[in-house]
């Protein structure tokens, strides 16, 4: 066993009464915003940071910000993320002008500086917070409506990461060690379940007999980057689709957001967490298992978009397991889910009981459905990298 499992949790979970007892108006005051506070709100479907949009009066007219307190039960070095996150988007915005792209405030996010040092505030109760200038006229969807919402949201990914490969040493900080470790993250699974600390294993010994059947899957891409076939990139890796923002008015992709885990990494993780949260017209806690599946023509969209936007890096090796790395992302996505029902559901946000066991439920039923077709996924995503391929190129692990 591992001593460290990925962004283990504290145990406790962040509840709404905190988010109501955070000290706002200190908090808004703290960053260097003219005019005056006018209320924060909670804002947004994210599992992990509290996020409020922040709206302040200048020269009359109204200002929005979005002001996040970190986890950091999950970020357990704040600072460094933070400098990761400098780091990031100042070179995004550099490479931008560079360009000559118009409107590049809002294809970037912008940090807000505060007051005393840095990017950063530590309020009364302990709380980190940053800020953000807000991205008007945009915004960001839980569920694919789309082939061309797929392809746009994939292409903005793959733009990122290209725009990201000659970003200056050092190497970027590790924010979540081990964070795709499927491995590791399977005996985190294992180990919750010995310890079924809740008396909550007999509620799901179906699921967990459900990823222990395709634990034979886990360790492919991690031996291929052992064999030297797939290299270490920096890579955003936590692609989902609400993590990009789109123009409301064109529904162009115009912005990534959530760069916490922009790190050294597989760029296929991005992928596979594209096929997880794009391809199914489910939400991840979908409870109705049989809506979900993933849909071939957002699969083709996404296979376009990402090859559009990454441009030339990829190499064939990268390509020919795009489809593998959705069954692999889903599948240690549903593990996390599944392990926090089992220790408590202090990692992700859960707004109901039983959360984060439907969240395990629906990602194990997707990533078996993607493994059950996958000869025709493979020659619909070859079609799209490599022009026409026979379905047998998916090699089993
Ligand atoms: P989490 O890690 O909790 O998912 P995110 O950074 O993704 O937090 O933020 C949560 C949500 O807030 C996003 O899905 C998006 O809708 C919204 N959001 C975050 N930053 C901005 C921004 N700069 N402008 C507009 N909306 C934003
Ligand atoms: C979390 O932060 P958010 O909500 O975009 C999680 C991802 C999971 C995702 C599942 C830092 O993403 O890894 O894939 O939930 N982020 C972190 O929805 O753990
Ligand atoms: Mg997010």
């Amino acid at each position: 066993m591992r001593s460290s499992v990925p962004g283990a949790p504290d145990r406790r979970p962040a509840t709404q009464g905190e988010q109501a007892a955070a000290p706002l108006l200190e908090v808004a005051n703290a960053f260097e915003i003219p005019g005056r506070w006018r209320g924060s709100v909670p804002y947004g479907s994210g599992h992990i940071h509290d996020t409020f949009l922040v709206v302040f009066e200048q020269d009359g007219r109204p200002v929005r910000f979005v002001q996040q307190r970190l986890n950091t039960r999950v970020f357990h070095d704040p600072h460094a993320v933070m400098e990761n996150v400098r780091r990031v988007t100042e070179h995004q915005r550099v490479a931008l002008e560079r360009a000559g792209v118009a409107d590049t405030e809002r294809r970037a996010l912008r940090l807000v500086p505060a007051r005393e040092r840095g990017f950063e505030y530590v309020d009364t109760e302990g709380g980190f917070w940053r800020t953000f200038a807000f991205i008007e006229g945009a915004s960001s969807q839980d569920v694919i409506r789309s082939p061309e919402d797929a392809r746009v949201a994939a292409e903005a990914f793959g733009r990122f990461q290209a725009m990201l490969a000659d970003l200056p040493a050092p190497r970027l900080a590790e924010t979540i060690p081990h964070f795709h470790d499927a491995r590791a993250r399977f005996e985190a699974l294992e180990a919750a379940a010995a310890h079924d600390a809740l008396d909550r294993l007999d509620g799901c010994r179906a699921e967990l007999d459900g990823f222990r059947r395709n634990e034979p899957l886990l360790d492919r891409l991690d031996r291929l980057h052992a064999e030297g076939l797939l290299p270490e990139r920096i890579a955003h890796n936590d692609t989902k689709l609400n993590n990009v923002l789109t123009d409301d008015r064109t529904g162009e992709a115009l912005c990534v957001i959530d760069l916490d885990t922009v790190m050294p990494g597989l760029v296929l993780h991005d992928f596979g967490d594209l096929v997880r949260t794009a391809t199914s017209p489910t939400p991840e806690d979908e409870r109705d298992l049989s809506r979900i599946d993933v849909q071939p023509a957002m699969l083709a969209a996404l296979a376009r978009g990402y090859l559009d936007g990454a441009g030339g890096f990829l190499t064939p090796a990268e390509r020919d397991e795009l489809v593998f790395s959705g069954i692999l992302v889903t599948l240690v996505v549903g593990m996390r889910f599944l392990t926090d029902h089992l220790e408590g559901d202090g990692y992700f946000r859960a707004h109901r009981p039983g959360h984060n066991l439907d969240r395990a439920r629906s990602q194990l039923r997707l990533a078996e459905r993607i493994l059950s077709r996958r000869d025709e996924l493979e020659a619909i995503v070859g079609e799209a990298s490599h022009g026409p391929t026979p379905p047998s190129l998916f090699r089993s692990p």
